[in-house]
């Protein structure tokens, strides 16, 4: 068993849905377990470093304005596989191409509003923990 850490948002469309309850539940039906967790209203800055690597793309700045545009829920997701399970749970980046049932299929709606964010592997699962957290804001369990 390979018990791991991911990084999870909840983008500004899930919380302006009123959604997080509902996220939380599908989170630990699929036994993810919440280790940390808060809510945050990005500044530009913030987003813009959050989303470094996408800088020079098409979307960048559109994603970055999205990502500032309401309060966002972060946090931290811990079990058995969890980037890979975690990046299924939301299914594909485009909720127009997302199976029924997944994260951006029910609460997604054009891109970049895709309802949340995923690590896509352990090392920007780390990363990206450590742009959010301490690591005594960490409470595993
Ligand atoms: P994420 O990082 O948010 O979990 O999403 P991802 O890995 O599935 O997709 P990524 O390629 O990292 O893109 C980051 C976010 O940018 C927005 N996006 N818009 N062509 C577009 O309009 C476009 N492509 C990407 C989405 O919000 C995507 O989640
Ligand atoms: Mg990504």
């Amino acid at each position: 068993m390979t018990l791991e850490r991911t990084f999870s948002i909840l983008k500004p469309d899930a919380v302006a849905a009123n959604a997080i309850g509902q996220i939380y539940t599908r989170l630990e039906q699929s036994q993810l377990k919440i280790v940390a967790s808060k809510m945050l209203h990005l500044s530009p800055e913030q987003a813009a470093g959050f989303y470094a690597e996408h800088e020079g793309k098409s979307f960048y700045e559109r994603l970055v304005s999205f990502m500032c545009s309401g309060p966002i829920m972060v946090q931290v997701l811990e079990g058995e596989n969890a980037v890979t399970r975690y990046r299924e749970i939301m299914g594909a980046t485009d909720p127009e191409q997302a199976a029924a049932g997944t994260l951006r299929y029910d609460y997604g709606s054009i891109m970049p509003a895709n309802a949340a964010h995923g690590s896509d592997s352990t090392e920007s699962a780390a990363r990206e923990i450590a742009y959010f957290f301490t690591n005594d804001e960490l409470c595993p369990r």
